[in-house]
Order: structure tokens, then C-alpha cells, then sequence
């Protein structure tokens, strides 16, 4: 960490916080080290994850720092150069080109786009500003992108965004069900939470639905590996078994809902037949049959879906097509059951309760009810509403690059590579006359651009509160003091709206926000009125809390009731009173009339683009980039395809592939061993054009999106796929900065004393040392350099040594196959090179046993395959257990263990043939 740029503590003393990152919205316990470093632990007290942090979570120290971040206000001159500017000017320029637009053309010729990953108060201003002073729906947030099926599903079942389900059902459920999430990886302390069910009662079984054999599936009892696509088919059959196999909760069903037979008879017309369902959904029939007949055995059953589901343009109805199953069997509102969307982004739930998307009002309205406009614009008191949705986040982008939206201030997310068709995006963004962008990162690719980057607080500076799956509110609290001019998201967007003349917008702290959001929520809240709408998220027993109670504010799961007491008593189920908030208080069964993927592979795109997450990465990795120990566990972007599909197109295993679409192409390298079916390949959504120079998968995926929703398909775009042919692969690990302009394909990764380039290039290289040393820039020609070349395969290493320690290394190749990095990384932290370091790095290998400990597997320890896979074969090790009380690997934040046992069990494999 470079010392100018070290965070400052607000105070020594331990502060509660809740992780910046997942949905699961773990408690963190943060202080100042003696060295200045920040440390981080599982908050022992937070509900959510008692004590324990996952990989990310226990990385957050390494993130703090201020490398690269945006620290003033800047404008872009008429030279295309950003600028610093003052915080007027910047708050000036930007609401006076939103009030001449608004003024010209009409409140809907601007918008915000704004994330999951603001906090509700920040959340709640955006809102407020948008819906009801300049009089526009045309606000939408990234959640668009995520959370938008389920929110539709939710409302068309229960008629409000409620989330039945508490972490505890999970503990209590007889049966855990995850259809499209990747837990593991995706939600790793509540996977463990799962996984740990397991050790106590046996009989618990995890069945989990997903094309790929995931890390996740580990440690499930079934794997179901359907066809991309295919679900509402799965969850239809499901409900026509259950129905006709005596599952029925007919008592339920009479008493609490609506729409069975409609329902029931579009599930039975396709999908009676379980033969049938299995061939759709290209599942083993005894697979299907085993699961149908668990489902219909298991009265505890919690069915947890994330993006494999939501993300599909027919997301809303497999959305619904799960939560018809626990309707008919009258599995909701109880303890140990329920359907349980499990949330993405911090505060996806938060944004989601002060009406965040387009076609919401706030806490919990509607924007085309007008009993509904009326309460919020009454306790607003605000000038005008906007009466009709707004454009949702693909057509957003669409009317920007159409002209017709001409301001658009982004918070919080990365459009430029979280879109699909994130081409689009950027001929948006360049024909768009105001760029804004809030963001806590100065490098981004939607920065690149902005016509005015305002510097937000970070996690770890900024205060308020978020809400996660569980529908638990918790204090995010500073820790560390403002760096430069950062503020606070909201307090950015106070300063624009009371320079475009609106009152409504003044605020000392985000607790006096929280209040107010609190009160809306009570607000006309009820049913025995004409006045007045019932809404189940209500936080009466949070409103009136002052400055020093917000602070004290533990974490607290909503409805909120205010007790007689003055106390308040939040609610771990909500529809345990089976109230659901339709006017007739019944639930709905949805007819959901099953159908493919929008677009499916064809003659020119053979396979299907399927995207998603790593273990250690967050999204566009503006912070989990910075940390050396998140970036280890997989370093580089990654095509995974089948073995046989590779060999039928012509890739291979360690080389470059280049993917197309209709909509754009990327390039990054094959692998197998991702547990892909054939016919399709998986692709991250992490890298983008700040880590890499041509990954950024968003490019390729299809804009097509839910009907209800408006959620893109990213699960599915066809494709095709081929060799990237170059004549060259390298890598440099070095001390300092380089620029790679000339390269063909490069990628970037932090290492812990270094950085680390991947590279490939078609150019031919004559003179390989001269080329070298002006890459990276050693022209003194009595520097300490050490090289080697072997001109019949086209090798060339070099290695700058200053001051015995290692400086920069570069191994070429023409074929992907160079030396361990992991062993060169163990270089860089040494002092000294040794003799025999020094014949290794000529040598291109290790001389020392065990020097080359292989790609990391354990972050946390910083524990590598090639360690683990040693131990287990040379000490005979069976169990995890076993590996952790040896390596230590598994043993904290436990985010590896579905990896090590993957590992045992292919070297039992290997050991049997
Ligand atoms: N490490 C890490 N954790 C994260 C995040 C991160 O960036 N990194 N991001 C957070 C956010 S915002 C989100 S939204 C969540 C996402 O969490 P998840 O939804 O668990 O993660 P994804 O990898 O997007 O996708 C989940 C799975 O859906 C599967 N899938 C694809 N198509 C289908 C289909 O048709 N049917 C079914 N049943 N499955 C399908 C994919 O193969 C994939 O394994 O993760 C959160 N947690
Ligand atoms: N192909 C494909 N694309 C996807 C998905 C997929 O599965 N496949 N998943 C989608 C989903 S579920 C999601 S949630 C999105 C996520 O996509 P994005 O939201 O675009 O990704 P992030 O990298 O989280 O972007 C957050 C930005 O906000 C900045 N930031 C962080 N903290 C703060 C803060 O406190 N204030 C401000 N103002 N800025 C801050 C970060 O530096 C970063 O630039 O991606 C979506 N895109
Ligand atoms: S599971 Fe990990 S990323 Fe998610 S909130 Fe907890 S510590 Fe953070
Ligand atoms: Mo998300």
C-alpha cells in the first residue's frame, strides 16, 4: 500500500458494520491495526452470520486503501481532458444542464441509473428526487438486472415485493431446494449455514437445479442439470405431480388464494407427464421422479432461486412456476419453508422498499395506482409526480443512444460492462450530451465516458443502513474519515436537487432520511380506510429515532411494529398471518405457460452464452481487483467449455478462444473442468476493459428481456466460438506500472508485491532482449538481467534483478504452456534472491521441491492445488477435515471446502484407474 494513500481511522475503537458485498449482509466487526492496515472479522452479535465472513468479507481490509480512487469532483474540458474542478462548479454545471433539459424537452429527456449498492438513505433521495420534483419515472437501478423477476413474481403472487422466507427456515427446512444459484460461491456464509444443517441432521437433503455441476453442487444430494431454460417446464411438472399425488393443501388453497384451476390447467397441459418433462428439460427421469417425490415427502421445503432463474426472458414465470408449488401445498408463512428469492447486491432488498425501479413508487407503491401517488405525494408535499413508469434499464440506454433521454447520471454501477449489449451502452454514453457518473473508482469503463465524475464516500466512510434477503435492516458505519472531497451519495444528490430550486432536500444525516423513509412506510399504512393502502413493509417502530438511536440501531428484521412499550419488535416471517396484500388478502396462482429462451442456437451461433460469477470476485472488480488475495484464486478471464465441444471447434485447453455474437465478441482462455454441459460455455461477468483488453463478456449478450419484468436473458445468448490465434504467449510480473498499447490481448491481476500481465501477440518478434527491455523499460544495459532464449521453440525469458531482489520477469513461449506463476509470484516476496532462484528462473522451473505451489485454492491461506493435491496423495488424506488440520486450507472463512472436496474426489478417481 502506498503511505500517501493510506485511509485514516475515525476512531481506534472496534466499529459494527455490515459487508459491503453479497446479499447475504454479514455483520463485520472493523478496527485500525498498529500498522495502519484496517482488520476485519465476522461481527460475533450479527444474526446473519455470527461471527463468520467469507472470503471477500475477510479480504475487506485490502480494499480500503485509496489507490484509484476518485477523490474530487471532475469535469471534462473541450479537449476531452477531465479535469479537477470545485464542488460547485461540478454540482452547478450538472443541475443546471438537467434544469435547461428539463426545461427544453420535458422532465423524461433525463435520467438516474443508479445500484443495488447505494444505501436506502442514498436510495430513498434518487427517488425522491426523480418521482417527485422532476416528475419523472425515469429512474431505474441495476437491480433491473437482477432482482426485477422476483420483485414481479412477488407482486403477481402475493401483491406486494415480500420475501417469506428467514435464514432460519434454512435451518429448519427438512429440504433445501436452489434452483439457478450457485450458493457456494455466490452466497458462501448462508451456504454454510446450509452446509452445516447437514452435519446435524443427515436426513436434510440439498437438491440443486442448474446446467452446470457447480461448486455448489458439491455437497447436494441431487444435482439436476437442466437444459438452460428449461425450469417453468421442471416446476410445472412439479405442480401437476404434486396436485395429483395427494400433495394439495386443499384447506390452504380454499382459505388463502385465488387462481388454482387456471394455474393447474396450464401446468397439466404440458407438463403432466414426468417422461415427458424430463426429455424438455434434458434431466435423468429417475433424477426428476426423485426429486418430484421428495418435494411432494418433505413438508419443510425451502425453494431458494437466484439469477438462473430471474435472469431468463420468461423469468417472471419461473418465478411464479416455483412459488405455485409452495401455494399448493400450503408451504409459506411457516417456519422451515417458503419460496426464497435470495437477494444479489447489499441493499437490493433496501432499494426495493423505497421504490427504486422505474415502475415502483416508494415503500412498497405503485407508481400506476393513484390512491398510491396520493399518499407519497401528500407526505412528500412535492411539486409534481410522475404518473406513468418509467423506461426500465435496457430501454433506458436504447432512448439515450436514440437521443431522446439527454442527461443521464449513473451511481454506483458500471453499465459499460454490466448491460447486455454493452456495446450499445457506449455509443449511448458518447451520444449523450451529460454524462454524471458517482462513483468511489476514477478508472471504470462508463467513467471513461462521463462528462462529470462526482467522488462518492466508500464502504468503510459512508453511513446508513441496508437491507438484506432476510429482510434485515443494518447499520453500514464509518470507520474511516472522508478521503479528499468524497460525500456521501445522498448528500451529492441533495446538493443537485436544491440547486435545481426544490425544497424537500435538507438534511443534517442519513438518520433524518431514514426517518423519513420510516414514516412513509407507516403512512396511510392500513386497510379499513378508502384514505389509506395496506402495505406489509411498515417501520413504525423505526420512526422518530434521533441521531444517537440511529447509531445504535441493531440489526432488525422487517415489518417493524412499534410496541406500547416504545420499543421495536421486528418480524423474522412475514405471511405467517397468510395475509397476503392483494385487495381480497389472497395469494394468486399464476398460470405460467411454459417457453424456451428468446433466442436458441443456431447454424452460425452453435452454443449457448451462459454468464455468471466467480468465488472471489465482485462484479466489474473496481475493489476486489485491488486485493492480491482475491485475485489469486482465478486470475484470468475464462471461456469453460466442454472437452468435446472444444475438440469440435477447434479450441484447446490453455489457449485463446474468441466468442461472437450477434452483439459483439471477447476473447480469453479455454478451459474445461467448470462442469459445463456440451453445447454450451460460461463465461464471468467480471472483467472488463480496465482488467483486460478484450474480455468484457457483457458485449456479446443478448438485450432481450422478460416481458414482465423487463430482466435481460443473460443465462442465454447463442454464440460461436474459435480459435484466437497468435503467435506468442507471455507473462511479466513486475514491480511497476506498464503500458501495453501494442499488445494484442493482455489481462491484468494484482498480485500481493507486483502485477501481473498476461500476454499474447501476433506480431512478429525479431529481436526478443531489445524488445524486452523497452516493454519494460530497462535501457541501462549494465542492469542486473538475466535472459535466456531458445530459438527452435521460440522461448525467451528475462528476469531485472535490482539490488538482489527480483524486479520484473518475462517468460514468452509460442505456446500457452509457460512456467508456474504461482512459484515466480513466491519470488516476489523474497528479499533476496538465492543461487539456486537464480538458475530456476533461467531454467524456467523451480529448482526447490514443492517451490511451485500451484494456483491458489485456499485464499484466505493462500493455499495452492498443487500443496493441496501433494498432501492428500502423500499422507493419504479422505477427508476435508483431514486437508485443513494439515494445510490449514478450509479452515476460515471455509468459501474453498466445496473445491477441496472436489479435489479429494478426483484424486481417488486418478488413484482407482
Ligand atoms: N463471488 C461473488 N458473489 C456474488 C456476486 C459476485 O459478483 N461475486 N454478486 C452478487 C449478486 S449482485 C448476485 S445477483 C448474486 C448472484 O448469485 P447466483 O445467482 O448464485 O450467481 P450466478 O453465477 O449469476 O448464476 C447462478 C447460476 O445460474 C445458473 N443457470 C444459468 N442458466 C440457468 C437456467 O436456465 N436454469 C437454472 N436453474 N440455472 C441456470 C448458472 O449456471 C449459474 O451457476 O451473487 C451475489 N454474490
Ligand atoms: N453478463 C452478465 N451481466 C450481468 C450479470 C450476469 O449475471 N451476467 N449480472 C447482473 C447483476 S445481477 C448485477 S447486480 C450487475 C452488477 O453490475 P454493476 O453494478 O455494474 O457492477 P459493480 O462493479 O458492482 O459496479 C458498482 C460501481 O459502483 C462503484 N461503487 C462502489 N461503492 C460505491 C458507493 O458507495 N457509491 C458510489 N457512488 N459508487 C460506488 C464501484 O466502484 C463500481 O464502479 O451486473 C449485471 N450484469
Ligand atoms: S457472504 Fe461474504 S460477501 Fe456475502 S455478505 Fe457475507 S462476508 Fe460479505
Ligand atoms: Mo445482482
Amino acid at each position: 500500500m502506498n503511505l500517501s494513500q493510506t485511509p485514516i481511522a475515525i476512531a481506534v475503537a472496534t466499529t459494527q458494520t455490515t459487508c459491503p458485498y453479497c446479499g447475504v449482509g454479514c455483520g463485520v466487526s472493523a478496527s485500525m491495526k498498529d500498522d495502519g492496515n484496517i482488520a476485519v472479522k465476522g461481527d460475533e452479535l450479527h444474526p446473519a452470520n455470527k461471527g463468520r465472513l467469507c472470503v471477500k468479507g475477510s479480504a475487506l481490509g485490502e480494499t480500503v486503501d485509496l489507490d484509484g480512487r476518485l477523490l474530487h469532483p471532475k469535469m471534462r474540458g473541450a479537449d476531452g481532458q477531465m479535469r479537477r474542478v470545485a464542488w460547485n462548479d461540478a454540482l452547478d454545471a450538472v443541475a443546471s444542464k438537467f434544469s435547461s433539459i428539463i426545461a427544453e424537452h420535458g422532465p423524461d429527456a433525463v435520467a438516474l441509473y443508479v445500484s443495488g449498492q447505494l444505501l436506502t438513505e442514498d436510495y430513498y433521495i434518487a427517488n425522491k428526487l426523480m418521482k417527485g420534483y422532476v416528475g419523472s419515472a425515469n429512474i431505474d437501478t441495476n437491480s433491473r438486472l437482477c432482482m426485477s423477476s422476483a420483485v414481479a413474481g412477488h407482486k403477481r403472487a402475493f401483491g406486494e415485493d415480500l420475501v417469506p422466507v428467514c435464514y432460519e427456515d434454512l435451518e429448519l427446512a427438512d429440504m433445501v431446494v436452489l434452483v439457478g444459484s450457485n450458493a457456494a460461491w455466490c452466497h458462501p456464509i448462508l451456504f454454510q449455514r446450509i452446509a452445516k444443517i447437514k452435519e446435524t441432521r443427515p436426513h436434510a437433503r440439498l437438491v440443486v437445479i442448474d446446467p452446470r455441476r457447480t461448486a455448489t453442487c458439491e455437497l447436494a444430494d441431487l444435482h439436476l442439470p437442466v437444459k438452460a431454460g428449461t425450469d417453468v417446464w421442471l416446476f410445472n411438472g412439479l405442480m401437476s405431480y404434486l396436485a395429483h399425488r395427494g400433495a394439495r393443501d386443499n384447506a390452504f388453497i380454499d382459505a388463502h388464494t385465488n387462481g388454482l384451476n387456471e394455474a393447474l390447467a396450464v401446468a397439466d397441459a404440458d407438463c403432466a407427464d414426468p417422461a415427458t418433462v424430463a426429455r424438455i428439460c434434458k434431466v435423468d427421469l429417475e433424477d426428476l421422479l426423485a426429486f418430484y417425490q421428495a418435494f411432494a415427502e418433505t413438508e419443510k421445503v425451502v425453494t431458494g432461486f437466484s439469477m438462473g432463474v430471474n435472469q431468463s426472458s420468461a423469468g417472471t414465470d419461473k418465478v411464479n412456476s416455483i412459488i405455485n408449488c409452495h401455494l399448493l401445498t400450503g408451504r409459506i408463512g411457516k417456519p422451515g419453508m417458503g419460496p426464497f428469492s435470495i437477494t444479489g447486491q447489499p441493499n437490493a432488498m433496501g432499494g426495493r422498499e423505497v421504490g427504486g425501479l422505474a415502475n415502483m413508487l416508494a415503500a412498497h407503491m405503485d407508481l400506476d395506482n393513484a390512491l398510491h401517488r396520493d399518499i407519497v405525494q401528500g407526505f412528500w408535499a412535492s411539486p409534481r409526480m410522475a404518473d406513468k413508469v418509467g423506461l426500465k434499464a435496457v430501454d433506458l440506454f436504447r432512448e439515450i443512444e436514440a437521443g431522446r433521454v439527454k442527461a443521464v447520471w449513473v451511481m454506483a454501477t458500471n453499465p459499460m460492462v454490466s448491460l447486455p449489449d454493452a456495446d450499445l451502452v457506449q455509443r449511448a454514453l458518447q451520444r449523450c450530451e451529460l454524462v454524471v457518473s458517482s462513483d468511489v473508482i476514477e478508472q471504470t469503463d462508463t467513467n471513461a465516458f462521463a462528462h462529470v465524475l462526482l467522488p462518492a464516500l466508500a464502504w468503510g466512510e459512508k453511513d446508513g443502513t441496508v437491507t438484506n434477503s432476510e429482510r434485515r435492516i443494518s447499520r453500514q458505519r464509518a470507520f474511516l474519515t472522508a478521503p479528499g472531497e468524497a460525500r456521501a451519495d445522498w448528500r451529492i444528490i441533495c446538493d443537485v436537487a436544491q440547486r435545481m430550486g426544490f425544497n424537500g432536500f435538507d438534511f443534517d444525516g442519513p438518520h433524518q432520511i431514514f426517518d423519513e423513509h420510516a414514516r412513509l412506510s407507516a403512512h396511510r399504512n392500513g386497510d379499513a380506510d378508502p384514505t389509506k393502502a395496506r402495505r406489509v413493509l411498515n417501520l413504525s417502530g423505526l420512526t422518530g429515532m434521533d441521531k444517537k438511536g440511529y447509531d445504535a440501531m441493531q440489526p432488525i428484521q422487517w415489518p417493524v411494529q412499534l410496541l406500547s412499550d416504545g420499543s421495536a419488535a421486528g418480524t423474522a416471517r412475514v405471511l405467517e398471518d397468510l395475509r397476503f396484500t392483494h385487495a381480497d388478502g389472497r395469494a394468486r396462482f399464476v398460470p405460467t405457460a411454459p417457453r424456451g429462451p428468446a433466442n436458441l442456437a443456431c447454424e452460425e451461433f452453435p452454443l449457448v452464452l451462459n454468464t455468471g460469477r466467480v468465488r472471489d470476485h465482485w462484479h466489474t472488480m473496481t475493489r476486489t481487483g485491488k486485493s492480491a488475495t482475491l485475485a489469486s484464486h482465478i486470475p484470468e478471464a475464462f471461456i469453460d467449455i466442454h472437452p468435446q465441444d472444444a475438440l469440435l471447434y477447434g479450441v484447446r485447453e490453455g489457449g485463446l478462444a474468441r466468442v461472437s455474437s450477434r452483439w459483439g465478441a471477447m476473447v480469453a482462455r479455454v478451459q474445461h473442468g467448470g462442469g459445463i454441459p456440451r453445447g454450451s460455455v460460461f463465461v464471468p461477468i467480471h472483467w472488463n476493459n480496465q482488467s483486460a483488453s478484450d474480455a468484457r463478456v457483457g458485449a456479446l449478450v443478448n438485450p432481450v428481456v422478460d416481458p414482465v419484468s423487463g430482466e435481460p436473458e443473460f443465462k442465454h445468448t447463442p454464440v460461436a466460438i474459435e480459435e484466437f490465434r497468435v503467435s506468442w504467449h507471455g507473462f511479466i510480473l513486475t514491480r511497476h506500472a506498464l503500458a501495453l498499447d501494442d499488445i494484442t490481448h493482455w489481462t491484468r491481476v494484482q498480485g500481493r508485491d507486483f502485477t501481473r500481465y498476461e500476454l499474447a501477440g501476433r506480431s512478429h518478434i525479431a529481436d526478443h532482449s531489445g524488445w524486452a527491455r523497452r516493454l519494460l523499460g530497462v535501457n541501462d544495459l549494465d542492469a542486473d538481467w538475466l535472459e535466456y532464449e531458445d530459438l527452435t521453440d521460440g522461448s525467451y525469458r528475462a528476469v531485472h534483478v535490482v539490488d538482489d531482489r527480483i524486479d520484473m520477469c518475462l517468460f514468452m513461449s509460442a505456446r500457452p504452456d509457460l512456467p508456474s506463476r504461482s512459484w515466480l509470484s513466491g519470488l516476489f516476496a523474497k528479499d533476496r534472491l538465492e543461487e539456486a532462484d537464480r538458475v530456476g528462473l533461467l531454467v524456467g522451473q523451480p529448482i526447490e521441491k514443492g517451490a511451485d505451489t500451484g494456483p491458489t485454492v485456499c485464499s484466505c491461506f493462500g493455499v495452492g492445488r498443487n500443496t493441496i493435491c501433494n498432501a492428500i496423495r502423500e499422507k493419504g488424506l479422505k477427508e476435508v477435515g483431514e486437508v485443513t488440520a494439515c494445510l490449514k486450507a478450509g479452515g476460515n472463512c471455509g468459501s474453498c471446502v466445496p473445491e477441496i472436496k472436489k479435489l479429494l474426489v478426483e484424486i481417488r478417481v486418478t488413484a482407482a484407474v
